[in-house]
């Protein structure tokens, strides 16, 4: 069997994680409370090449699946980690604040490839829904009495640096801890179709008890110009934070020897 020659960097082309079914792996017997307000379970099982439920996953960030769901609309996040059960069949209970349409992503490693993936399904949810329209560049937001901060130029087609920086009171952050095996966990969602990006936080994983902040860098690539929601997840004092923020790619920065001596061009990029 082929193994299907990916070489070099594949992020720019990687799956974005808006598919039922890649590779022969799927989502099946998707299963979520169906109006606001119930409570329920969030269910569904991960089926692999040979049709069969897969029960082997490699731990990612600490975790064997790492679930998402967020609103269409960019509202509503949830980052959770869902239990698995020996058939196979992932649950978590679950309960929907508010109606709408929601796309839930699960992030996991089957162990037969090693190669990280994300499906995702959409769930309807019934009920009144008054959508939130997509939000002008957020780049400070507080979460919690924490201010967030996202600096840096996320550039369509290119590894960019993203850096967060956290304080509170106006004093900066610095006693950050480790939360699945770093000191953040950023999620990237593209305006206008979810297509979900995976972004890697720079460093070494941390030693249990270390501490770390106010900065956290992470390094993402959006497949194309637009607008991308983030969620970041930090921990303080035990207690897991999440705050949105939304960002636009830059132009390239260009940043090789040739100098730039073309005409000066402005940082509009109308379409
Ligand atoms: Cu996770």
């Amino acid at each position: 069997m082929s193994s299907g020659g990916h070489a070099g960097h594949e992020a720019a082309t990687a799956s974005l994680g808006l598919g039922l079914a890649q590779d022969g792996y799927q989502l099946t017997q998707v299963s979520a409370p169906t109006q606001t307000g119930a409570e329920g379970e969030l269910s569904l099982t991960v089926t692999g090449p040979d049709g069969n439920p897969v029960t082997d996953f490699t731990l990612d960030h600490e975790q064997e699946m790492h679930l998402i769901a967020v609103r269409t609309d960019g509202q509503q996040f949830r980052h959770v980690h869902p239990e698995r059960d020996e058939a196979g069949r992932w649950s978590i209970p679950w309960q929907w604040e508010t109606a709408g349409s929601y796309r839930v992503f699960a992030d996991f490693v089957p162990e037969e490839t090693g190669e990280g993936m994300t499906l995702s399904t959409t769930v309807q949810v019934a009920g009144d829904y008054d959508p939130v329209p997509a939000e002008q560049p957020v780049t400070q937001t507080t979460v919690n009495d924490f201010d967030v901060e996202v600096t840096g130029d996320l550039v369509a087609g290119e590894a960019s640096e993203l850096t967060m920086t956290i304080s509170r009171d106006g004093d900066p952050v610095t006693e950050l801890e480790p939360y699945l095996g770093a000191f953040g966990h950023l999620v990237a969602l593209r305006d206008g179709d979810l297509g979900y990006l995976h972004v890697h936080p720079h460093g070494d994983a941390p030693e249990a008890g270390e501490t770390s902040g106010p900065e956290i860098v992470f390094e993402a690539t959006a497949p194309t110009p637009g607008r991308y929601l983030l969620f970041l997840d930090f921990q303080v004092d035990g207690d897991v934070h999440t705050a949105p923020l939304v960002v636009e790619t830059t132009s390239s920065t260009d940043s090789g020897d040739a100098g730039q001596a073309d005409n000066e061009e402005g940082e509009d990029h109308d379409h």
